[in-house]
């Protein structure tokens, strides 16, 4: 029999609804699942991940960390976050093997701020929602990382949709991926942050268009995750850095998870758009959702065979 699913992807859910949902499985699954508050948004929300283990009560395993939603209105990006968290928790007899030796470490949305100010002002909005100055909001998470900061593909203007910030970690929710990272340094060893839209798997650097001496540790993962999906649903997605195929930019999230916190391999995910840019219909979640995790899938598999 198939998992019984406590979450809908028929709907693109409120950032109360998936901490909801969090801390519905850390109940019904106390033995694999812990739920923590990671820190507070600029507006006070809760940045919950949620740790996920196979129950065999050991400690200091590897971990594979996963995020979605730093930009406010890639609404596929929590939903596919979600979608692991699905199958990690309630689908859990057919991913044992992701868990095996390693936990995984998710937090669904990164900029809850942005996220619901996407669902009740404006549908566009990337940034996060503290104000900058006195006439402009917001900060873009994805610059704000202390790796290069600035120094290409951001904007020093605060009104701009890439705006880098006043300082490096500036913003609340950037300290705290920050800190989940470092403390993370050693054990992690795939980080993967879920972005909208354009159908890439992106790899390390950002800030430059040197490849990293170990590029080829990431193309693999990111190939196996590329080949799956196209053999799955015939979806084609571009690997490689982001530099050379999308664009540079410094204060990713990706190069710190690489360059700082040294997660040995260390990807970006944009899933695709439908069509419809940021804006997929709700019909499409499950499918996008189900083909972003064969994916998924495919490279957590690559790396927990290395
Ligand atoms: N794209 C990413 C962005 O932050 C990216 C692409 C990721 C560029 C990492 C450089 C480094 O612009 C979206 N859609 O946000
Ligand atoms: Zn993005």
């Amino acid at each position: 029999r198939d998992a019984t699913r406590s979450i809908s992807f028929t709907a693109f859910h409120r950032h109360a609804e998936i901490n909801a949902y969090l801390d519905e499985l850390a109940k019904a699954y106390p033995s694999r699942v812990t739920v923590q508050s990671a820190g507070k948004s600029y507006e006070n929300r809760d940045l919950k991940t949620i740790t996920i283990s196979n129950g065999d009560g050991k400690s200091g395993k590897n971990v594979i960390f996963l995020d979605a939603g730093i930009h406010a209105r890639e609404w596929i990006a929590p939903a596919g976050a979600l979608y692991v968290i699905y199958q990690l928790v309630e689908n859990f007899a057919a991913n044992a093997d992701l868990l095996k030796n390693y936990d995984w470490v998710i937090l669904p949305v990164v900029n809850p701020d942005g996220y619901e100010y996407t669902h009740t002002s404006s549908r566009m909005w990337r940034k996060t929602r503290k104000p900058v100055g006195s006439s402009c909001y917001g900060t873009d998470g994805n610059r704000n990382f202390d790796f290069h900061w600035g120094e290409v593909g951001a904007s020093s203007f605060s009104c701009a949709d890439t705006y880098k910030g006043t300082t490096a970690f500036s913003e609340p929710e950037t300290q705290i991926v920050r800190d989940l990272l470092l403390n993370l340094t050693g054990r992690g060893k795939f980080y993967l942050t879920l972005h909208s839209y354009g159908n890439y798997l992106l790899y390390p650097w950002g800030w430059t268009s040197d490849l990293p001496s170990d590029w080829r540790a990431h193309d693999d993962v990111a190939q196996a995750g590329a080949a799956a999906i196209q053999k799955s649903t015939g979806t084609k997605y571009t690997v490689g850095s982001s530099t050379n195929v999308l664009y540079a930019a410094a204060g990713g999230s990706d190069d710190y998870a690489f360059g700082v916190a040294k997660f040995p391999v260390s990807v970006t995910m944009e899933l695709p758009a439908g069509g419809s840019g940021f804006n997929p219909s709700t019909a499409q979640i499950l499918p996008f959702v189900t083909e972003t995790w064969t994916g998924i899938r495919a490279m957590a598999e690559k790396v927990i065979q290395k």
